[in-house]
């Protein structure tokens, strides 16, 4: 096998602000996109050069010093060494402190197609990142493969699943550096799982040695800028942050509308079905099965008259059928994937004999964007994409087929990717300046512009539901801020404690989703007794309670890429404690929430509360930060802390987002000694109109100094829901001592917890 490693440089050049550097074995080349992120690219072939994952453009100029040995890049925050001979790339902080080098032997290198890049590990270097990955929290010591993939029956430890995201964030000497192979060959990982604790490494089966490096100190500013260059989300349609229902599959119309009025009959909130691939016919996309869901739009009418949304599944796979719209259509247009003689690709999955439509073609993305109105007609919103790994039985797809001008093996990752790019960009045409749903299971790094991801088929037992949390809080870290898993666990039964279980946490999880599989029990919430329906009710309401917090992260995500469940190592970097595998599942639900996942057979649970103060959610008790703690943990009460000086918005209990409520915006404050603003944010939840100004955004300040809270006048031309604000201070001691209204001084009673919201600025003097 012929093996090159990186040699000496024998040209530089600063080529329109690309700095050129050649060897006798490649070119690489080096950009600027911001003082914090640079870009190298070392390539042997002068190919194409494109990225699915990157929205930006570098920066205009590049300014570098050259000398015998080396080139230096400084961009102010983040510095570039380049050792000349051997060519090497050593990333340094503006004051040299080293945050990742090559392996000074190694560097770049290839053998045969594969690209690789050996990087010396530092001894107490930690990794997180890498998206929807098995394992802990922190990565040193494992290895991993990207390669997109359908994986039922995975077990907690299995690798690859879905979904690829080449991104991680490395942590040593305090230090934090960022690191993003935008490579969509399979790809490796390796953390000094097997270089006896001298090299991590990277690497894929073809393509540039083609990475981002991200140099800002802090691991949210690292996420805030890795969102930069690959997109951040959308403000979410709000409806799809209730509560979820899904099933494989209710069988028919009436089934679901069935479930829909068991939901309002039970008074236990919820505010989207699903319909998965037995609504179609004969599987076909696009179709409706003639009997079971005759009349489409009487049926979706019914359930929006409840105040449900529905969402259905597509599959990419299109039935070979004569006759079948989907299927003339794509054959008459070359839509499809073929071999390289022009012959269809054809696969076995749901529907039998299929083609497979090649989303990486602007054309067929219109096509298939443009199919949906046989869902979009009747009044579907929601768009849940499976199988784009894409699946078909067998798994292996041969590498001869193409997609676009690739081959499958170099943009399998990204199948999925363009998959929900297609429904999501033709949706959001049909749909008319409403705001489409769209759900993928298999993605590339920059999904986040187009889709939420759930995890795919995870099973119903304990060390499944901390995993899934660890999954969902590694995508937070990855761009994807919008995630689920299926709670309750997809494959198997879920004993009646682990459901309890399970919904308690999905109360914190992004997708609040419950999914079952074919032939498993059924999961709804009154099929686990009368006195489990009632913790389960009382869970999804303070979901619905805590809606305006949790729309007001997403507006957080919308604008930093800032995750709504984030692993305790964003805030606490440095604190080893939280890398402990007793401890590794907990996290941060937005600003303010701790939440300790619990096994379903354990009642207490050992809870890590990092540095400062924190108040137990459910009985108000205080507790000092920066250890451990006992806590109890009954199927009623999963323990959940919330951080001293903390602003949480909450509403009243509703049936589902149409709902108004009783127009009271409820602002809890915790006490605590150190200030804290809380950006509170709203707009109409389905519609783009916010993105031309209209939605209500305040800042409410806490003043533990200056004893005052403060809500600042309204920015943004959104008439709010909520016609009152009332404050509900928690662990102060006692009530509000002043009030002020626009300045006017109003003689504080117990009615002032309840103010006006058209009033432009409150003062609480306590
Ligand atoms: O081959 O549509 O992960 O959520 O219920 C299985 C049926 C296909 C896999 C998805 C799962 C869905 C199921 N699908």
């Amino acid at each position: 096998m012929q093996t090159e490693i990186l040699g000496n440089v024998q040209s530089v050049n600063n080529q329109h602000n690309v700095l050129v550097i050649k060897t006798i074995e490649a070119e690489a080349r080096v950009w600027v996109y911001s003082p914090t992120i640079i870009r190298v690219s070392v390539s042997r072939q002068k190919g194409r050069d494109t990225s699915f994952a990157v929205i930006q453009n570098p920066a205009p100029q590049i300014a570098y010093t050259e000398s015998r040995e080396e080139i230096v890049l400084n961009t102010g925050s983040l510095k570039l060494r380049i050792n000349k001979s051997p060519l090497r790339f050593n990333f340094y902080t503006a004051n040299d402190e080293a945050l990742s080098e090559d392996d000074q032997r190694f560097g770049v290198n290839w053998q045969g197609e594969w690209v690789i890049n050996y990087r010396k590990l530092y001894p107490d270097e930690k990794f997180i990142g890498l998206g929807e990955k098995t394992g802990n929290l922190d990565r040193r010591g494992s290895s991993y493969v990207n390669w997109n993939s359908d994986v039922p029956n995975h077990t907690p430890e299995s690798d690859p699943l879905y979904q690829t995201f080449p991104f991680f964030i490395g942590l040593h000497g305090g230090l934090t550096y960022g690191l993003f192979f935008d490579n969509t060959h399979k790809s490796y990982f390796d953390f000094g799982a097997t270089t006896d604790e001298q090299m991590s490494w990277f690497g894929a089966d073809g393509g540039d040695m083609n990475y981002y490096f991200f140099g800002a100190q802090g691991v949210a500013k690292i996420i805030e800028d890795y969102t930069w260059l690959t997109g951040r989300m959308e403000m979410p349609p709000l409806w799809s942050l209730g509560y979820q229902q899904c099933r494989w599959s209710y069988m028919s119309a009436a089934e679901v509308l069935d479930i829909a009025e068991t939901f309002r009959r039970e008074k236990i909130p919820a505010d989207v079905l699903y319909c998965d691939i037995d609504y179609m016919d004969e599987y076909k996309i696009f179709t409706w099965n003639k009997e079971t869901f005759a009349d489409p739009k009487a049926f979706i009418d019914k359930l929006k008259a409840m105040g449900f949304h529905l969402v259905t599944i597509v599959d990419p796979g299109i039935k070979v059928e004569p006759g079948y719209k989907e299927y003339d259509e794509g054959i008459a247009e070359n839509y499809f994937a073929v071999y390289p003689n022009g012959e269809k690709y054809v696969a076995s999955v749901w529907p039998g004999r299929c083609h497979f439509p090649d989303f990486f073609r602007e054309d067929v993305r219109e096509w298939w964007g443009k199919a949906f109105t046989a869902l979009t007609g009747p009044g579907v919103d929601g768009f849940w994409n499976d199988m784009n790994e894409p699946a078909a039985w067998g798994h292996n797809i041969p590498w001869l087929v193409k997609f676009g001008d690739y081959y499958m093996p170099e943009v399998r990752n990204a199948y999925g990717m363009q998959m929900a790019k297609a429904t999501y960009e033709g949706t959001k045409k049909i749909l008319n300046n409403l705001r489409p749903f769209v759900l993928t299971r298999a993605a590339y790094s920059g999904t986040q512009r187009y889709s939420a991801v759930w995890t795919g088929d995870n099973s119903a037992y304990d060390a499944h539901m901390l995993l899934g949390q660890r999954l969902v809080n590694s995508l937070g870290i990855s761009g994807m801020a919008f995630t689920g898993v299926d709670i309750g666990g997809f494959s198997l039964d879920p004993t009646p404690e682990l459901m309890v279980r399970w919904n308690s946490l999905g109360v914190y999880t992004p997708i609040f989703r419950n999914h079952a599989m074919q032939g498993t029990r059924y999961r709804e919430p009154w099929c686990w007794g009368k006195e489990n329906e009632a913790i389960i009710k009382k869970d999804i309401e303070f979901r619905y309670r805590l809606l305006p917090y949790i729309y007001s992260g997403y507006y957080q995500a919308q604008q930093t890429g800032l995750p709504l469940s984030r692993t305790l190592a964003i805030d606490y970097t440095n604190d080893e404690d939280v890398f402990d595998e007793k401890y590794q599942n907990q996290f941060l639900f937005g600003d303010a929430m701790l939440v300790a996942p619990v096994e379903s057979t354990r009642f207490t649970e050992d809870v890590y509360l990092p540095e400062g103060e924190w108040y137990r959610l459910s009985t108000g008790e205080k507790f000092e930060g920066g250890k451990a703690i006992r806590a109890d943990a009954p199927l009623t009460d999963l323990p959940v802390f919330i951080k001293a000086g903390a602003i949480i918005p909450m509403q009243n209990v509703i049936q589902n987002t149409r709902e108004k409520g009783d127009g009271v915006l409820e602002l809890n404050v915790w006490y605590g000694d150190t200030a804290n603003t809380f950006t509170y944010y709203e707009d109409d939840g389905i519609s783009y109109n916010y993105q031309k100004g209209v939605y209500y955004k305040r800042k409410v300040h806490f003043d533990p100094a200056k004893k005052t809270i403060r809500l600042t006048e309204v920015e943004g031309s959104f008439a709010s829901k909520y016609t009152q604000v009332k404050l509900v201070l928690h662990g102060f001691g006692h009530n509000i001592k002043t009030a002020k209204v626009n300045g006017m001084s109003i003689a504080p009673s117990a009615n002032t917890t309840v103010f006006n919201n058209d009033i432009k600025i409150i003062d609480i003097g306590f």
